[in-house]
């Protein structure tokens, strides 16, 4: 048995649909963000950086996003979200999953939380626009990837590493310029939306403002 400790559209999110993905038998505990539970001393000891998401499995945590999607898609081979171990998409996946934990994900960290490093207005504000620059010229790297590579992270094998991408991709839709701006990523956005564990993690996180 699971337990995820998440809030709506957070980083918890693609965890969250690895385990509908699976079909694994999990319970949901929301952390309120703005309420700021992820501070309470109890959750901090599941969770010692104060983040979402966490997972129990059984009674032991595990946190970082990257590191819960791919337990939950190893736990689980028969549900395919990770390539077969000796396989060349193996090692994609491997990598497709560290570069966007290492590269975008933390660029949407300093997106979303300038104040992670200062509390300067105008300091924040360069910060802001520099790490806007970072996600566009990520978006440009993994769009011409897909027009050639695609449909999926790993062509034709959907896997794990294509819940992260678009739980993140979603991230985007309020900058300036959005992922489903490129033309590759509006295409996989569509496919990917289409997925019946996209629409039911969106309904049960109760998330209807990227339709
Ligand atoms: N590296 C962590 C980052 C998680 C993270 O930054 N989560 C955000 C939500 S998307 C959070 O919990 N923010 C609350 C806070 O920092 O106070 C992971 O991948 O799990």
């Amino acid at each position: 048995m699971y337990t995820l400790y998440y809030s709506p559209g957070a980083a918890s999110m693609c965890a969250h649909q690895a385990l509908i993905e699976v079909d694994a038998p999990y319970r949901l505990v929301s952390v309120d963000l703005q309420a700021g539970q992820q501070r309470d001393p109890a959750y901090l000891r599941l969770n010692p950086g104060g983040v979402v998401p966490t997972l129990l499995i059984g009674n032991v945590p595990l946190t970082e996003t990257a590191a819960l999607l791919m337990t939950v898609a190893t736990r689980h081979p028969e549900a395919r979200l990770a390539p077969a171990e000796s396989s060349a998409n193996r090692a994609s996946w491997y990598q497709w999953i560290v570069y966007l934990a290492n590269m975008l994900q933390p660029a949407f960290r300093l997106w979303f939380y300038p104040a992670d490093i200062s509390d300067q207005a105008d300091v924040q504000a360069v910060l802001k626009a520099a790490t806007c620059r970072k996600i566009e010229s990520i978006w440009t790297r993994i769009d011409a990837h897909l027009l050639t590579q695609g449909p999926y992270l790993l062509a034709e094998e959907f896997s794990a590493a294509d819940l992260m991408l678009i739980m993140l991709m979603r991230w985007s839709r309020n900058m300036p310029r959005p992922a489903t701006e490129w033309r590759a990523l509006h295409q996989y956005a569509v496919r990917m939306k289409a997925r019946p564990s996209w629409k039911k993690v969106c309904a049960l996180e109760g998330l209807t403002d990227w339709a």
